[in-house]
C-alpha cells in the first residue's frame, strides 16, 4: 500500500465518526498523490501526512448563557488549532446547530491549505458552537458571545490564534466577542478580524469573500478564453458570501438569477435585487419569503414542500455559497445537462467528491473553495497587518490587494496542476500549491 493510502486508512479509522473530516482529507490526499510519490521516503520518515491530519490542539468547552426567560442554556464551544507551521492559527467561528468536532476539523483542515494559498503568514484553525442564532434576541446573542469568549480568550491572541466570522457569525457577534476579550484580557489588539470599522476593522472585509470569489472566477474564465459578461449565474445562500458574490458578479456584467436560504430559494429572471436582499438579510434578518413578497419578478420555492433547489435553473456559472455538501451528484448532472460551463465554490466543500469528479469529467471549469473563497481570510490577514501598524488602508487599496491575491492564487493553482501533468485540474493544483509551502515550513521546523 502506498504511503498516502496507508495514512488515509489510518485517518478513516481514527476519525470514523467524522464523515466531513474524512471527506476533506480524502479529497486532498487523492490530489496530492503525485507530489507524495515523488518524495515518499522523506515524507514517510518525517510522518508529514500523519502530522498534517492531527490537529496541534483541540479545545472543547461549556458555554452557559441565560435566555430572555431567565432559563439557563448550555451549548458546546470548539476551537481546533490545526497547524501553525506558517503563522498564527487563523479561521472563522461557525455558529450553527449542526456544528460538531468533525465539522470544525474539516473546516480547520481546509483552512491550512487555503491560508497557505493566500501567500500570507497565517496557519490553519477553526472554531464554533452548536448554538443556533436563529430567532434569538440581541441580548441573547450577546449573552452567548460573552460566555463563549470568556472561555476562548484563554487560548487566543493577536500572535497566537485570530478567529473571525463564518456561518452565523458576522459583525454583530464579532463585536460582542471583541468587547469581552478586551474586558477580560485587558488588551486592545487584533485578536479577531471582521471587526467594525470604528474599532479596527478593515474596509472591504465584509465584501471580501464574495468579491474574491468573482475575481478568481473571472480570471479562471479569462484564462480559458471566456468572458463573464452576459453570463447567467445561479447562486446558493443568501448570507455574507452570497450577497457580495452576487453584487460583484453583477458589476462584472453577469445576470444572477437565484439565491437561497435553508428553507427556500428564489428565482428572479430579471436579476437579484442586491439592495433588497441586503435589507431582508442584513437588516431585518428575515426569510427569503420577504424578498419575494417585495419583488414582482421573483418566484419563491419552498425546499421542503417542492423538493427542488436552485441548481435546477439553467445557468452558465454556478456559485455554491451556503454550506458543505449542498451540491450532490444529481445536482451536478442537472447542471451539466443544462450546459453549465463553470462552478466556483464560495462555501467550504459545498460540492461532494462525486459531483466534483462529474464536473471535471464533463469539461466544466471547477474552482475549489480553498482557492476561490480564500479572499475572506486573505483580507482578514490584511486586517491583521493594519492592526499591527495601527493604520487603516482605503477601500480601493484593500480591494486592489484582494484582487491581486485572487489572481495570484488562480495562477499558482493553474501552474501547480500543469507542473504535475494535470492541466485544468484546479482542485489538484490548489491542494498541491497549498501543501508544498506548509510542508516546507514543517520540515524546516523539525519534529513539532
Ligand atoms: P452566513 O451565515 O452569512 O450565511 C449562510 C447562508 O447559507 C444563509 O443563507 C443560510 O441560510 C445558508 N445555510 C447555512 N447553512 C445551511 C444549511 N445547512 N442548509 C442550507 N442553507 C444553509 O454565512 P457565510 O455567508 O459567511 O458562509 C457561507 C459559506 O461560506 C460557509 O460554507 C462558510 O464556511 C464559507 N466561507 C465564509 C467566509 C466568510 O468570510 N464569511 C470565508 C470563506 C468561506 P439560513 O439563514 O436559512 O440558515
Ligand atoms: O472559511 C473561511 O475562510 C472563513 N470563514 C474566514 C476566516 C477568516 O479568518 O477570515
Amino acid at each position: 500500500m502506498s504511503y498516502v493510502d496507508e495514512v488515509l486508512e489510518l485517518v478513516k479509522k481514527k476519525n470514523s465518526n467524522e464523515p466531513e473530516f474524512i471527506q476533506a482529507v480524502t479529497e486532498v490526499f487523492e490530489s496530492l498523490k503525485p507530489v507524495i510519490e515523488a518524495n515518499e521516503e522523506l515524507y514517510k520518515r518525517e510522518a508529514i501526512l500523519e502530522r498534517i491530519t492531527e490537529p496541534e490542539r483541540q479545545l472543547k468547552f461549556r458555554v452557559p448563557w441565560v435566555d430572555d426567560k431567565g432559563q439557563v442554556r448550555v451549548n458546546t464551544g470548539y476551537r481546533v488549532q490545526f497547524n501553525s507551521a506558517i503563522g498564527p492559527y487563523k479561521g472563522g467561528i461557525r455558529l450553527h446547530p449542526s456544528v460538531n468536532i468533525g465539522i470544525i476539523k474539516f473546516l480547520g483542515f481546509e483552512q491550512i491549505f487555503k491560508n497557505s494559498l493566500t501567500s500570507l503568514p497565517i496557519g490553519g484553525g477553526k472554531g464554533g458552537s452548536d448554538f443556533d442564532p436563529k430567532g434569538k434576541s440581541d441580548r441573547e446573542i450577546m449573552a452567548f458571545c460573552q460566555s463563549f469568549m470568556t472561555e476562548l480568550c484563554k487560548y487566543i491572541g493577536a500572535d497566537t490564534d485570530v478567529p473571525a466570522g463564518d456561518i452565523g457569525t458576522g459583525a454583530r457577534e464579532i463585536g460582542y466577542m471583541f468587547g469581552q476579550y478586551k474586558r477580560i484580557r485587558g488588551l486592545y489588539e487584533g485578536v479577531l478580524t471582521g471587526k467594525g470599522l470604528s474599532y479596527g476593522g478593515s474596509l472591504a472585509r465584509t465584501e471580501a469573500t464574495g468579491y474574491g470569489l468573482l475575481y478568481f472566477t473571472d480570471e479562471m474564465l479569462k484564462s480559458n478564453g471566456i468572458d463573464i459578461k452576459g453570463k447567467t449565474v445561479a447562486v446558493s445562500g443568501a448570507g455574507n458570501v452570497a450577497i457580495y458574490a452576487i453584487q460583484k458578479a453583477q458589476q462584472l456584467g453577469a445576470n444572477v438569477v437565484t439565491c437561497s436560504d435553508s428553507t427556500g430559494w428564489i428565482y428572479d429572471p430579471e436579476g437579484i435585487d442586491v439592495a433588497l436582499l441586503k435589507e431582508v438579510k442584513e437588516v431585518k434578518r428575515a426569510r427569503l419569503t420577504e424578498y419575494a413578497a417585495a419583488r414582482k419578478s421573483a418566484v419563491y420555492h419552498d425546499k421542503a414542500a417542492e423538493g427542488t433547489n436552485q441548481w435546477t435553473i439553467k445557468c452558465d456559472i454556478a456559485l455554491p455559497c451556503a454550506t458543505q455538501n449542498e451540491l450532490n451528484i444529481d445536482d451536478a448532472k442537472t447542471l451539466v445537462a443544462n450546459g453549465v460551463i463553470a462552478v466556483a465554490e464560495g462555501a467550504n466543500m459545498p460540492t461532494t467528491i462525486e459531483a466534483t469528479k462529474y464536473f471535471q469529467e464533463n469539461g466544466v471549469l471547477f474552482a475549489p473553495g480553498k482557492a476561490s473563497n480564500a479572499g475572506g481570510v486573505a483580507t482578514s490577514a490584511l486586517e491583521m497587518s493594519q492592526n499591527s501598524e495601527r493604520l487603516s488602508w482605503s477601500f480601493d487599496e484593500v480591494d486592489a490587494k484582494l484582487k491581486s491575491i485572487m489572481v495570484n492564487i488562480f495562477h499558482n493553482a493553474d501552474n501547480a496542476a500543469k507542473k504535475y501533468g494535470m492541466a485544468g485540474n484546479y482542485v489538484a493544483g490548489a491542494n498541491i500549491a497549498g501543501f508544498e509551502k506548509v510542508v516546507d515550513a514543517m520540515l524546516a521546523q523539525g519534529v513539532c
